[in-house]
């Protein structure tokens, strides 16, 4: 081929290379001129045929072609690539400022009740509470006998409790009845059995109770607390739930009277009022939760030794501080899935409840 040819190739590949429109173009004229069967790559299968003087002068002029061609797909691939990256940015380009578009996430609601659990684990984890949970079924021995409740004692009447027909085997390998458990305090109580203090937990969970009237239902969610250490006292727990008490009610500052009051699990033992100015109804005081230093013989019960270990526990009825929180006056829609009353009363899935961002907003 002759040096005029070899220009023109050079014009005309070269010509190519800047009319291609996308990275397919380019790879389609980089395949045709320098793949194995493309016109620059054949060229120079010819030299081998070649008298030496014509090799070198031949050569040395594809060379130079083969590296203008490649040197200019090389930088029309870049633009292209460059050109491509920002067609692709300009398509998918979202706008995350905007509000959530209508669908399942959007639409759907936190139960309101899960939405104070969460605020709740929020508080208490923030304070170094871990969430600790248990089954819904219990024998009688981890819902009452441990936790010093008495055979005789009214709350394990078959009218209060849940008994199942078949009997279970309790922790220690005997046949024992089983129960739904009638509140969350047998998970506090399989962790001392199985942890070494100390203990910092947050029990929550489902409850059940033979009870249904205005003010009851026979399975209600409860959340209680334990903490068990060497020198914890009841001013740690006043500490403890008052800063839960501001933290959930989202004030400064709560008036809080502590009465005293008479659970088999705790002695002493008190009941807790906040004053309702933290729900802006100055005045009142509302009834949230009840508490006590850990009765020595629980803690022996589950194999601690009770003078070396100390400590408080508190519980509450989590629908009740809900309904006080959010201002819903019927126990009974909490559990009725009604739709509607849900869509009042839920919550956004992207309502997250934090400390710093904000408990319900
Ligand atoms: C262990 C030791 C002690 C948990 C406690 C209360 C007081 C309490 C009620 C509140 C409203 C139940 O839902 S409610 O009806 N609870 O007043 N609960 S102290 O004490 C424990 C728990 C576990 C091992």
């Amino acid at each position: 081929m002759a040096g005029a040819d070899l220009g023109a190739l050079e014009t005309e590949l070269l010509g190519e290379i800047a009319s291609a429109a996308d990275l397919a173009g380019i790879e389609q004229v980089r395949v045709a001129a320098l793949g194995k069967k493309g016109r620059v790559s054949e060229l120079m299968a010819t030299l081998g045929k070649m008298a030496p003087d014509e090799r070198k002068s031949f050569g040395a002029a594809i060379n130079q072609v083969k590296t203008k061609v490649s040197d200019a797909l090389d930088a029309r691939k870049a633009l292209l690539d460059k050109a491509a990256t920002a067609a692709k940015l300009a398509a998918e380009r979202a706008d995350v400022t905007l509000p959530v578009r209508p669908g399942p996430m959007g639409e759907g609601r936190i139960h309101p009740v899960s939405q104070v659990f969460d605020e709740i684990a929020e508080i208490f984890a923030d304070m170094g509470f871990r969430i600790a949970e248990g089954p819904d079924i219990e024998t009688d021995d981890l819902n009452f006998t441990r936790l010093n409740i008495p055979p005789e004692h009214p709350a394990r009447q078959m009218h209060d409790t849940f008994y199942l027909k078949t009997p279970g085997t309790s922790l220690t390998g005997e046949k024992a009845p089983f129960v739904l458990r009638t509140h969350t305090s047998p998970v506090q109580i399989r962790t001392m059995m199985n942890q070494k203090p100390p203990i910092r937990i947050i029990a929550p969970g489902r409850v059940y109770r033979m009870d249904s009237d205005a003010t009851h239902t026979p399975m209600f969610h409860q959340i209680e607390g334990l903490v068990i250490d060497e020198t914890t006292h009841f001013g740690h727990m006043k500490w403890c739930l008052e800063e839960f008490c501001k933290a959930f009610f989202e004030v400064d500052q709560v008036k809080m009277r502590f009465r005293a009051s008479h659970f088999p699990f705790t002695e002493p033992s008190a009941e807790v009022d906040v004053g309702a100015e933290a729900i802006g109804k100055p005045g009142q005081w509302l009834e949230i939760l009840g508490c006590g230093m850990v009765h020595p013989k629980v803690i022996a019960n589950c194999g601690l030794d009770p003078e070396k270990y100390q400590g408080w526990a508190f519980g509450m009825g989590l629908d009740r501080i809900t309904m006080l929180k959010y201002g819903i006056p019927d126990l009974r829609d909490m559990f009725n899935a009604d739709l509607r009353w849900l869509r009042h009363y839920g919550f956004s899935a992207f309502d997250v409840p934090t400390l710093a961002g904000g408990m319900s907003t």
